[in-house]
């Protein structure tokens, strides 16, 4: 059909006001998000509405993680204590007739799309989206294009589940977009298997479990032999100080020597087949003495891991009486295990948790996460947290020259 010149004129203008109005969004929103990093829903709602030109259908939000104790045994089918955090991730999602997903990452400033069915590494954080729908398709669940607007506050590569809490986010906006029949554990597991697969991270299943199942003022107990769950309340004489050292870390990254997460998978296994074991699970603090005779550092890699499961009971016994001193021994030993024997600190984590040692109001501090840079996570008495973080915060930045990032508590 063919358009009067006048029809054409309007039209034209109309596009111009579109674009106009998309490039003032975006410059609108990178300014308020490079000052503090999060949007309010009323205005991821707008930009939605700008980037689509019609309102979202559904919103959905999962929150980072903080892992209390139980490092590196996820994969070794041992034992975890996370709890949610305040920073979060924010999905809305508007499906669509054809095949083609469109996706505006905030913070990123970045409208990025790719058809159902030609999924491919390689779209950076394109990925994440892409990964879950390979999976869903996988699977056989029936899904039609979509768009999507999301922001993050969990700061990436800080150790507190930033890729898990999208992850878990998509797969429950597609589960309310197209009815899927999931339960959040089954929307965890298909999290992991995204990131396992296209993504190309071989991570455990402790952050999507905590993402997607993860309730305020809980600690969720995991036991990834037996999969029981429970949830542990966080005693009220309790605060928790999370500070993020600046120094980024990559789960997917290969190019550290052994440096890295993948390396110590690895170890792990290497460590079962000489001791004949099909799991570190198998073993006990009383089996420590015949994984002392292995070479390094299968040695002390085992141990780091044997005796961090016997902590996280611990942990979960001092929580449940409230007893901050023995629980925040118990967080001290986790951070001398990983960094003496799994290797994953680094000097400046070390340096936060000394300093946190030194500190009124500051019961225990350990490394959280996967390691090699990300934050520190202390227990505080409650009230007492904001002072000392901020004061650690402050002899940190002064000692290394790096800005750290005070996530909690909230001022
Ligand atoms: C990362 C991984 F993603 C988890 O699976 C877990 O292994 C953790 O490191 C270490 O406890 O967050």
């Amino acid at each position: 059909m063919n358009s009067s010149p006048k029809s054409q004129k309007s039209k034209g203008l109309e596009q111009a006001c579109v674009q106009y109005k998309k490039k003032w969004i975006s410059e609108v929103y990178r300014q308020k998000i490079s000052r503090n990093d999060k949007l309010p829903l009323m205005d991821l709602h707008a930009v939605f509405t700008g980037h689509f030109g019609k309102s979202a259908s559904l919103e959905v939000s999962s929150a980072g993680r903080v892992n209390l104790i139980g490092e590196h045994t996820d994969y070794n089918d041992g034992l975890v204590l996370p709890t949610p955090i305040r920073q979060r991730c924010t999905m809305l999602l508007s499906p669509r007739a054809d095949q083609m997903v469109r996706v505006f990452g905030v913070q990123k400033n970045q409208l990025l799309e790719y058809q159902l069915g030609q999924e491919r590494a390689g779209l950076d954080w394109l990925d994440y989206i892409q990964a879950v729908t390979e999976v869903l398709r996988q699977d056989g669940h029936a899904l039609t294009g979509f768009e999507v607007a999301f922001s993050s506050d969990v700061p990436q590569g800080s150790g507190l589940s930033s890729s898990a809490a999208l992850l878990v986010t998509t797969v429950k906006a597609l589960r309310a977009a197209f009815t899927l029949p999931l339960t959040d554990t089954e929307v965890a597991h298909i999290a992991q298997r995204a990131e396992n697969g296209l993504v190309g991270a071989r991570v455990g299943l402790l952050d999507q479990m905590a993402c997607s199942l993860g309730q305020d003022g809980q600690a969720l107990f995991i036991d990834f032999r037996s999969f029981e769950t429970r949830s542990v309340p966080l005693p009220s004489n309790l605060e928790l100080v999370i500070l993020h050292s600046s120094l980024t870390h990559s789960l997917a990254a290969n190019d550290q020597g052994s440096r890295n997460y993948k390396t110590r998978r690895a170890e792990c296994e290497q460590a079962c087949e000489m001791l004949g074991v099909s799991s570190l699970r198998d073993l006990l603090p009383q089996d420590l003495p015949r994984v002392a005779s292995l070479p390094a550092p299968y040695a002390s890699r085992a141990k780091h891991v044997i005796s961090e499961n016997a902590r996280v009971l611990k942990a979960v016994t001092a929580l449940e009486q409230g007893d901050l001193a023995t629980l925040g021994a118990l967080f001290y030993a986790s951070h001398a295990s990983m960094r003496d024997d799994y290797d994953v600190s680094e000097p400046e984590i070390d340096l936060i948790v000394d300093l946190a040692r030194e500190t009124t109001g500051i019961h225990g501090a350990r490394l959280t996460g996967g390691g090699f840079g990300g934050s520190v996570v202390m227990l505080a008495d409650k009230g007492a947290g904001r002072k000392a973080g901020e004061q650690i915060a402050a002899a940190y930045q002064e000692r290394t020259g790096i800005v750290p990032r005070l996530l909690s508590p909230q001022e």
